[in-house]
């Protein structure tokens, strides 16, 4: 089957006959017997599982759903008043099974109905066909191309190496499907949202109304498919629930936080030197160099070329004292190489994947002929693991970097890998591969240190992979579609529960021009995951290379960045507590049909709205104003006022405007009631501590504005065990008044907020001083605006 095929709906068969039997109904059609069975999960959540007689086999082999929601407890249907079928009673939802239609009522009022041939089966096939006339958006499929709203769209869930698969096309921005598979579709109807998880690692495909309208279709290829109905009814609470049922993150290290730079090209390690040097003599910040695969000795797993990188520990020690972490790529291949010690011993442990022959899989990766670990397997992973903390420690490494686990194989067909050794078919792993190598790589951090944060960066991932790893949205090219599709492809991953992710910055392939590399920084400063990297030969991208003013403009960001790290590090503490991904459409903030849409603006968190530039200059509209040429782009904003930090004042929202973009602005603005921490004291890369902030507070005359805090080491996983504390800050507005209260709760002596460092945006007559008018950048060397209020 080719990417985007689908089976017609009439080539299946669906069910005459339903009767309840026992725990389940029993669905009979000309020529199967199936059951339905339904579970109820959690309060937000029930399972249907429509089980497949021709199914490839009977269990789950999915390791989306974290395990204390796998059990479940099975709910006894009630036999339907009309005769056949019966009815399924969760707190969650009612589901209302018939012989070949189903409808799902979920608790909060919103209904979604199947066809009259609604389910059925074609051999090992399963398929869903929902009637959703009113259906307007479809979101979350983890990671995509194209726009935000995928109503009309058709997505294919099979992780691929995208430039292996489509090599004279993957500089556009519509190829499907990409690196991550997460078969999740979030669905509104009306003023309200659902989730439909189909948890199944199988290949599938969603087609969201492109071959019917009206209809949202699901196809599972092979094996069982454990349909979740997640609840809403907000966008906000699917994202919740769902997150809850498939886990959240945890904190990731502060450094990893900051500025990431990184080259397929860095060779040696003069030239790790230099650009540490270059950073710091132009001070820029920086908290992390990233090693590719260069550094290794021909490609070989877990070495160092000697002739390169003679002291590969040193030169890391050194680098950690400048404040800048070091992350290594590792690729699952293995080199066939007598002698080679990690081959050999992973060999003796028969960790590798085989073939039907019983012969290990060979595939063709960089280092030639490979072997492939069996990260499926828990053998596979402790051999991993072991080797992984053993090279991290021994090179004095802080993070590792999953590449090719797609799983990429170069010329050798990849369905010939098989798990389990032999016996697992490859269809049953293939989507997770890259997770559970994510889920192995991360038991390497622990076993180095249980106390210490982890850092992983994967290509591959599958649900739930953010317990494991952070996931960077593959090989991109540095052209303008790239960088308009990385705001809706990062915020559906996010909705999908991999809040820390992001696109290569400046674009992978190709050569980035001086004007797309500021807007791709001015565009993503404020992406969770912010890294620079490029393909080896391209023209090089680093902040400097385009002279002086391109790197001022660069350089105002990525500063701003490191200002607003407190802030970012609070939207990754809401996201672990709650699932709120860090970058959000409006829509998560303000559920407006208006903003259904919208994927070229952004929040950040819940209190900062950026809108860049994201199309090129040439053929754009341009004002001049106040002698600046600037270029011209609609901005919607959400009812409510805002704040605009380029201009210095409040403007309001419910509509639309065209603005005036400079070539060194990004447009950002902060959401009335909004406290913002803004990181007072030096720089100091990685090392930047992220508690010594100011309170910055953005409330109109008359009005109030909310902050929480959360407050623990921001160092260890001690959060994890003895919790931390939650502070929250109000301030009101009156006259030339402004009171201020902290309340502060929790098991640790806190006190991270310090009263006489809140500034007031905005609000007149506050203060003289009040905000500077004319002092047009937030996003700049000046802070501007600095009332302290009297608390
Ligand atoms: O075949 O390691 O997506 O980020 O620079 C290419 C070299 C292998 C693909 C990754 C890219 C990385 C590159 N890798």
């Amino acid at each position: 089957m080719l990417f985007g095929q689908k089976v017609h709906p009439l080539s299946f068969e669906y069910g005459a006959r339903a009767s309840v039997k026992g725990k389940g109904i029993e669905v009979r059609g000309e020529s199967f017997k199936a059951r339905v069975g339904c579970d109820a999960i959690t309060d937000f959540c029930a399972r249907v599982r429509i089980e497949n007689p021709n199914a490839t086999h009977a269990g789950n082999y999915s390791d989306g759903v974290v395990e204390k929601y796998r059990a479940g407890r099975a709910i006894a249907p009630q036999k339907r008043a009309g005769g056949g079928g019966g009815r399924f009673e969760a707190k969650g939802a009612i589901i209302d099974i018939g012989a070949s239609r189903m409808a799902i009522e979920f608790a909060h009022g919103l209904k979604i109905e199947t066809a009259a041939e609604g389910y059925g089966f074609n051999g090992a096939k399963s398929i869903f066909n929902f009637d959703v006339p009113g259906a307007t958006g479809f979101y979350g499929f983890g990671e995509r191309t194209k726009r935000f709203n995928k109503s009309g769209d058709s997505l294919d869930f099979y992780t691929v190496d995208v430039m292996a698969v489509w090599p004279q096309s993957y500089w556009r921005d519509d190829y499907d499907p990409a690196y991550v598979s997460i078969p999740l579709a979030i669905i509104r109807v009306g003023e309200q949202c659902c989730g439909l998880y189909f948890d199944s690692a199988e290949r599938l495909v969603m087609d969201c109304g492109q071959i019917q309208p009206g209809r949202f279709i699901v196809q599972a290829m092979a094996g069982q498919t454990d349909l979740y109905l997640i609840n809403g009814p907000t966008l906000r609470d699917v994202v919740r629930n769902f997150t809850a049922l498939t886990g959240r993150a945890e904190l990731p290290p502060g450094w990893a936080l900051g500025y990431h730079q990184c080259r397929w090209g860095y060779e040696t390690a003069e030239e790790f030197e230099a650009l540490a040097a270059n950073f710091a003599r132009r001070d820029i910040p920086i908290s992390a160099l990233w090693y590719d695969i260069d550094y290794m000795d021909g490609y070989r797993v877990f070495t160092w070329d000697k002739k390169d990188m003679p002291r590969p520990r040193a030169l890391n020690e050194s680098l950690k004292k400048q404040g800048i972490r070091t992350v290594a790529i590792v690729d699952p291949g293995v080199k066939i190489d007598k002698g080679y010690e990690v081959y050999e011993s992973g060999k003796a442990a028969g960790v590798f994947c085989k073939t039907a022959s019983g012969r290990d899989y060979v595939g063709q990766v960089w280092p030639g002929d490979t072997v492939f670990p069996d990260f499926t397997q828990e053998t596979g992973r402790e051999w991993w693991a072991g080797w992984l903390a053993r090279f991290l420690k021994e090179s004095a490494l802080d993070g590792a970097w999953l590449d090719m686990n797609d799983p990429s194989t170069g010329w050798c067909a990849t369905e010939d890998m098989l798990f389990g050794g032999g016996t697992l078919p490859h269809a049953r792993y293939h989507n997770q591969y890259g997770h559970f190598m994510a889920k192995a790589s991360r038991r390497a951090f622990e076993k180095l240190d249980p106390d210490r944060r982890a850092f992983l960066l994967t290509r591959s991932g599958f649900t739930g992979t953010q317990r494991y790893s952070a996931i960077w949205t593959g090989d991109n090219d540095s052209n303008w579609s790239h960088l308009r599709m990385s705001i809706p492809c990062t915020i559906n991953l996010g909705l999908s529960g991999v809040a820390f992710n992001g696109p290569d910055v400046g674009g992978f392939a190709g050569n980035a021009t001086p004007e797309l590399l500021v807007r791709w920084y001015q565009a993503g400063f404020l992406f969770p995951f912010f890294r620079n990297h490029s393909i080896s030969n391209s023209k090089t991208q680093e902040p400097w290379q385009f002279g002086p003013e391109i790197m001022d403009r660069i350089r105002d960001v990525l500063r701003t960045r490191y200002r607003l790290l407190p802030y970012l590090y609070q939207c990754f503490f809401e996201n672990h507590l709650t699932g709120d991904p860090v970058l959000r459409p409006l829509l998560y903030e303000f559920e407006d049909r208006e903003l259904e849409n919208i994927d070229d603006q952004y929040m950040v968190g819940g209190s900062l709205m950026v809108a860049p530039i994201v199309r090129p200059g040439e053929g754009a509209d341009f004002i001049m104003s106040g002698g600046v040429r600037r270029q011209l782009r609609h901005i919607t904003l959400p009812a409510g006022w805002w704040y605009d930090l380029n201009i210095g004042e409040w403007v309001e929202g419910g509509r639309t405007i065209r603005y005036g973009v400079a070539a060194d602005e990004a447009p950002i603005f902060a959401r009335e009631g909004a406290v913002i921490p803004w990181y007072h004291g030096k720089l100091k890369n990685g090392d930047t501590l992220l508690d010594d902030f100011e309170t910055h507070v953005f409330a109109r005359d008359g009005g109030t504005a909310t902050g929480t805090f959360y407050i623990e080491d921001q160092e260890t996983r001690a959060y994890l065990k003895d919790g931390f504390n939650t502070a929250t800050i109000t301030v009101a507005l009156s006259g030339r008044e402004a009171s201020v209260k902290v309340r502060e709760t929790g098991p640790l002596k806190g006190g991270a907020i310090r009263l006489d460092r809140i500034v007031v945006y905005g609000a007149s007559g506050l203060s003289g001083k009040g905000w500077k008018p004319g002092t047009r950048r937030w996003v700049a060397r000046d802070i501007p605006v600095s009332a302290p209020a009297k608390a």
